[in-house]
Protein backbone atom coordinates (compact mmCIF):
# COMPACT_ATOMS: atom_id res chain seq x y z
CA UNK A 1 0.00 0.00 0.00
CA UNK A 2 1.25 3.40 -1.08
CA UNK A 3 0.74 6.36 1.89
CA UNK A 4 0.76 9.62 0.34
CA UNK A 5 1.70 10.75 3.59
CA UNK A 6 4.33 8.20 5.96
CA UNK A 7 3.42 9.37 8.75
CA UNK A 8 -0.11 7.77 8.01
CA UNK A 9 1.22 4.61 8.01
CA UNK A 10 0.45 2.78 11.13
CA UNK A 11 4.08 0.76 11.32
CA UNK A 12 5.96 3.62 10.46
CA UNK A 13 8.66 5.15 13.08
CA UNK A 14 7.51 9.21 13.62
CA UNK A 15 10.82 9.73 14.84
CA UNK A 16 12.69 7.96 12.03
CA UNK A 17 10.19 10.24 9.60
CA UNK A 18 11.58 13.27 11.73
CA UNK A 19 14.85 12.03 11.48
CA UNK A 20 14.96 12.04 7.49
CA UNK A 21 12.83 14.96 7.49
CA UNK A 22 15.62 17.17 9.36
CA UNK A 23 18.02 15.23 7.41
CA UNK A 24 16.21 17.04 3.84
CA UNK A 25 16.20 20.05 5.39
CA UNK A 26 20.20 19.34 6.08
CA UNK A 27 20.15 18.77 2.48
CA UNK A 28 18.65 21.85 0.98
CA UNK A 29 19.38 24.58 3.62
CA UNK A 30 23.48 23.47 3.97
CA UNK A 31 23.14 24.43 7.47
CA UNK A 32 24.21 21.12 9.55
CA UNK A 33 22.01 22.40 12.77
CA UNK A 34 18.96 24.92 13.48
CA UNK A 35 19.51 26.17 17.33
CA UNK A 36 15.61 27.23 17.50
CA UNK A 37 12.17 26.86 15.96
CA UNK A 38 8.96 28.54 15.68
CA UNK A 39 5.85 27.61 14.82
CA UNK A 40 4.01 30.96 13.30
CA UNK A 41 0.19 30.95 14.00
CA UNK A 42 -2.27 33.31 12.93
CA UNK A 43 -1.22 36.99 13.50
CA UNK A 44 2.62 36.14 14.07
CA UNK A 45 3.78 35.60 10.48
CA UNK A 46 5.82 38.41 9.78
CA UNK A 47 7.83 38.05 12.87
CA UNK A 48 9.89 35.42 10.29
CA UNK A 49 10.92 38.91 8.64
CA UNK A 50 12.27 40.39 11.83
CA UNK A 51 13.96 37.41 13.11
CA UNK A 52 17.43 37.86 10.61
CA UNK A 53 18.37 37.03 6.98
CA UNK A 54 16.15 34.21 5.43
CA UNK A 55 18.42 31.97 3.74
CA UNK A 56 15.88 29.46 2.54
CA UNK A 57 12.73 28.93 1.75
CA UNK A 58 11.67 25.36 1.71
CA UNK A 59 8.01 23.93 0.01
CA UNK A 60 6.80 22.07 3.15
CA UNK A 61 5.70 18.59 1.08
CA UNK A 62 9.59 18.74 -0.09
CA UNK A 63 10.36 17.39 3.72
CA UNK A 64 9.45 13.99 4.36
CA UNK A 65 6.17 13.60 6.28
CA UNK A 66 4.80 17.13 6.05
CA UNK A 67 1.82 17.81 3.31
CA UNK A 68 0.40 20.44 1.86
CA UNK A 69 -1.85 23.33 4.43
CA UNK A 70 -5.53 22.97 4.78
CA UNK A 71 -6.44 26.41 5.28
CA UNK A 72 -5.83 29.35 3.36
CA UNK A 73 -3.21 31.95 5.07
CA UNK A 74 -1.00 28.96 6.73
CA UNK A 75 1.85 28.99 4.37
CA UNK A 76 3.14 25.95 4.08
CA UNK A 77 6.79 26.89 4.09
CA UNK A 78 9.83 26.06 6.45
CA UNK A 79 12.15 28.80 6.44
CA UNK A 80 15.55 28.46 7.70
CA UNK A 81 17.11 32.21 9.13
CA UNK A 82 20.23 33.16 10.00
CA UNK A 83 20.45 35.62 12.99
CA UNK A 84 22.41 38.16 13.57
CA UNK A 85 24.25 36.26 16.14
CA UNK A 86 25.23 33.13 14.21
CA UNK A 87 22.50 31.15 15.39
CA UNK A 88 19.58 29.47 12.98
CA UNK A 89 16.20 29.87 13.26
CA UNK A 90 13.91 27.00 11.58
CA UNK A 91 10.60 29.00 10.81
CA UNK A 92 7.51 26.37 10.64
CA UNK A 93 4.91 27.97 8.49
CA UNK A 94 3.29 24.86 7.83
CA UNK A 95 1.16 23.69 11.32
CA UNK A 96 -1.33 21.04 10.56
CA UNK A 97 -3.95 21.31 13.12
CA UNK A 98 -5.52 18.37 14.98
CA UNK A 99 -9.08 19.18 13.60
CA UNK A 100 -7.98 18.46 10.17
CA UNK A 101 -8.56 14.57 11.41
CA UNK A 102 -5.08 13.64 9.93
CA UNK A 103 -4.37 12.39 13.41
CA UNK A 104 -1.87 13.49 16.06
CA UNK A 105 1.36 11.89 14.12
CA UNK A 106 0.79 14.66 11.50
CA UNK A 107 0.22 17.37 13.95
CA UNK A 108 3.23 17.07 15.75
CA UNK A 109 5.48 16.54 13.05
CA UNK A 110 6.73 19.62 12.80
CA UNK A 111 7.97 19.68 16.64
CA UNK A 112 9.62 16.65 16.14
CA UNK A 113 11.56 17.18 12.99
CA UNK A 114 12.49 20.70 14.98
CA UNK A 115 13.91 18.83 17.71
CA UNK A 116 15.80 16.36 14.94
CA UNK A 117 17.35 19.41 13.04
CA UNK A 118 18.97 19.79 16.77
CA UNK A 119 16.60 23.19 17.92
CA UNK A 120 16.69 23.11 21.52
CA UNK A 121 13.85 25.76 22.08
CA UNK A 122 10.71 25.50 20.53
CA UNK A 123 8.49 28.36 20.39
CA UNK A 124 4.96 27.67 19.71
CA UNK A 125 2.34 31.09 18.75
CA UNK A 126 -1.09 31.25 18.22
CA UNK A 127 -4.35 33.18 18.03
CA UNK A 128 -6.46 32.57 20.64
CA UNK A 129 -9.71 33.23 22.51
CA UNK A 130 -9.68 35.01 25.79
CA UNK A 131 -11.53 34.59 28.58
CA UNK A 132 -10.17 36.90 30.78
CA UNK A 133 -12.61 40.19 30.74
CA UNK A 134 -9.59 43.07 30.40
CA UNK A 135 -7.94 41.22 27.82
CA UNK A 136 -8.30 42.94 24.53
CA UNK A 137 -8.46 41.71 20.87
CA UNK A 138 -4.56 42.24 19.67
CA UNK A 139 -3.06 41.62 22.98
CA UNK A 140 0.03 38.79 22.91
CA UNK A 141 0.05 36.91 26.52
CA UNK A 142 2.35 34.29 27.33
CA UNK A 143 1.06 30.68 28.00
CA UNK A 144 1.72 29.43 31.94
CA UNK A 145 0.29 26.02 31.41
CA UNK A 146 -2.31 24.31 29.40
CA UNK A 147 -5.23 22.22 29.56
CA UNK A 148 -5.82 19.13 27.00
CA UNK A 149 -9.30 18.80 26.32
CA UNK A 150 -8.38 16.98 22.86
CA UNK A 151 -8.47 13.54 25.05
CA UNK A 152 -5.55 12.82 22.42
CA UNK A 153 -1.46 12.68 23.11
CA UNK A 154 0.90 12.68 20.90
CA UNK A 155 2.68 9.80 22.91
CA UNK A 156 2.46 6.71 22.00
CA UNK A 157 2.70 3.21 24.26
CA UNK A 158 3.68 3.33 27.81
CA UNK A 159 5.70 7.18 27.64
CA UNK A 160 5.58 8.94 30.87
CA UNK A 161 6.82 12.47 30.05
CA UNK A 162 6.57 14.71 32.96
CA UNK A 163 4.92 18.15 31.94
CA UNK A 164 5.92 20.34 34.92
CA UNK A 165 6.96 23.28 34.01
CA UNK A 166 6.49 22.44 30.56
CA UNK A 167 6.17 26.07 29.45
CA UNK A 168 9.62 27.32 30.53
CA UNK A 169 9.59 30.17 33.26
CA UNK A 170 12.79 31.04 32.00
CA UNK A 171 12.17 31.58 28.84
CA UNK A 172 8.64 33.32 30.13
CA UNK A 173 11.09 35.51 32.01
CA UNK A 174 13.27 36.41 28.87
CA UNK A 175 9.99 37.59 27.13
CA UNK A 176 9.14 39.89 30.31
CA UNK A 177 12.84 41.37 30.02
CA UNK A 178 11.62 42.48 26.76
CA UNK A 179 8.08 43.42 27.95
CA UNK A 180 7.08 43.51 31.49
CA UNK A 181 4.00 44.02 30.89
CA UNK A 182 3.26 40.52 29.33
CA UNK A 183 0.07 39.03 30.84
CA UNK A 184 -0.08 34.86 31.31
CA UNK A 185 -2.73 32.14 31.44
CA UNK A 186 -3.64 28.71 30.94
CA UNK A 187 -3.97 27.71 27.52
CA UNK A 188 -6.96 25.48 26.66
CA UNK A 189 -6.94 23.47 23.63
CA UNK A 190 -10.08 22.49 22.42
CA UNK A 191 -10.66 20.07 19.24
CA UNK A 192 -12.25 22.46 17.58
CA UNK A 193 -12.49 23.64 14.41
CA UNK A 194 -16.11 24.62 15.56
CA UNK A 195 -15.48 27.87 18.83
CA UNK A 196 -16.97 27.01 22.05
CA UNK A 197 -20.12 27.48 23.05
CA UNK A 198 -20.33 30.15 26.37
CA UNK A 199 -21.30 27.20 28.36
CA UNK A 200 -17.91 25.85 27.70
CA UNK A 201 -15.54 28.50 28.05
CA UNK A 202 -17.38 28.82 31.30
CA UNK A 203 -16.33 25.69 32.17
CA UNK A 204 -12.83 26.54 30.86
CA UNK A 205 -12.79 29.33 33.37
CA UNK A 206 -14.21 27.57 36.11
CA UNK A 207 -11.76 24.65 35.93
CA UNK A 208 -8.78 27.21 35.53
CA UNK A 209 -8.13 28.66 32.05
CA UNK A 210 -7.55 31.47 30.57
CA UNK A 211 -7.47 30.97 26.78
CA UNK A 212 -9.27 29.30 23.90
CA UNK A 213 -7.27 27.20 21.13
CA UNK A 214 -7.25 24.75 18.71
CA UNK A 215 -3.31 23.97 18.58
CA UNK A 216 -0.62 24.14 20.93
CA UNK A 217 -1.14 21.84 23.71
CA UNK A 218 -0.59 18.68 21.79
CA UNK A 219 2.45 20.23 19.95
CA UNK A 220 4.05 21.44 23.42
CA UNK A 221 3.62 17.54 25.01
CA UNK A 222 5.80 16.14 21.93
CA UNK A 223 8.42 19.38 22.00
CA UNK A 224 9.03 18.63 25.51
CA UNK A 225 9.30 14.65 25.11
CA UNK A 226 12.12 15.96 22.75
CA UNK A 227 13.79 17.31 24.90
CA UNK A 228 13.18 20.79 23.94
CA UNK A 229 12.61 24.05 25.89
CA UNK A 230 9.27 25.70 25.32
CA UNK A 231 7.54 29.63 24.75
CA UNK A 232 4.09 29.67 24.30
CA UNK A 233 2.45 32.70 23.05
CA UNK A 234 -0.73 33.33 22.18
CA UNK A 235 -2.32 36.94 20.46
CA UNK A 236 -5.70 36.92 21.75
CA UNK A 237 -7.99 37.79 18.63
CA UNK A 238 -11.44 37.62 20.31
CA UNK A 239 -12.95 37.36 23.28
CA UNK A 240 -14.31 33.74 23.78
CA UNK A 241 -17.45 33.12 23.19
CA UNK A 242 -20.22 34.71 25.52
CA UNK A 243 -17.28 36.37 27.42
CA UNK A 244 -17.58 38.49 24.09
CA UNK A 245 -21.29 39.81 23.43
CA UNK A 246 -21.50 39.48 19.58
CA UNK A 247 -20.70 35.86 17.13
CA UNK A 248 -17.24 35.13 16.66
CA UNK A 249 -16.13 35.61 12.91
CA UNK A 250 -12.97 33.95 10.78
CA UNK A 251 -12.84 36.94 9.43
CA UNK A 252 -13.25 39.04 12.51
CA UNK A 253 -9.90 37.03 13.49
CA UNK A 254 -8.00 37.36 10.85
CA UNK A 255 -8.25 40.98 11.21
CA UNK A 256 -7.81 41.58 14.48
CA UNK A 257 -4.77 38.95 13.90
CA UNK A 258 -3.64 41.60 10.64
CA UNK A 259 -3.82 44.40 12.83
CA UNK A 260 -1.75 43.85 15.68
CA UNK A 261 0.77 42.27 13.80
CA UNK A 262 3.57 44.40 13.52
CA UNK A 263 3.47 45.06 16.94
CA UNK A 264 3.60 41.30 18.04
CA UNK A 265 6.38 40.22 15.28
CA UNK A 266 8.78 42.65 16.63
CA UNK A 267 8.25 41.85 20.45
CA UNK A 268 8.87 38.00 19.24
CA UNK A 269 11.90 39.01 17.20
CA UNK A 270 13.38 41.06 20.29
CA UNK A 271 12.58 38.09 22.48
CA UNK A 272 14.36 35.83 19.93
CA UNK A 273 17.54 37.99 19.85
CA UNK A 274 17.62 37.81 23.38
CA UNK A 275 17.32 34.22 24.06
I1 LIG B 1 -8.10 32.97 16.59
O1 LIG B 1 -12.24 31.70 20.63
C1 LIG B 1 -9.13 31.78 17.79
N1 LIG B 1 -8.88 30.48 17.88
N2 LIG B 1 -10.97 27.30 20.55
N3 LIG B 1 -11.62 29.52 20.59
C2 LIG B 1 -10.81 28.52 20.11
N4 LIG B 1 -9.88 28.75 19.20
C3 LIG B 1 -9.72 30.01 18.78
C4 LIG B 1 -10.51 31.07 19.21
C5 LIG B 1 -11.51 30.81 20.18
N5 LIG B 1 -10.12 32.18 18.58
Amino acid sequence: MEYENLLDDPSADPFEIARHAAERIAELTGAERHDIALTLGSGWGSAADLLGETTHSIPAYEVPGFSKPALEGHVGTLRSILLPDGRRALVIGARTHYYEGHGVRRVVHSVRTAAATGASVMILTNGAGGIKEHWSPGTPVLISDHINLTADSPLEGATFVDLTDLYSSRLRGVARSIDPGLDDGVYVQFRGPHYETPAEVQMAKAIGGHICGMSTALEAIAARQSGMEILGMSLITNLAAGIQQTPLSHEEVIEAGRAAEARISRLLADIVHAL
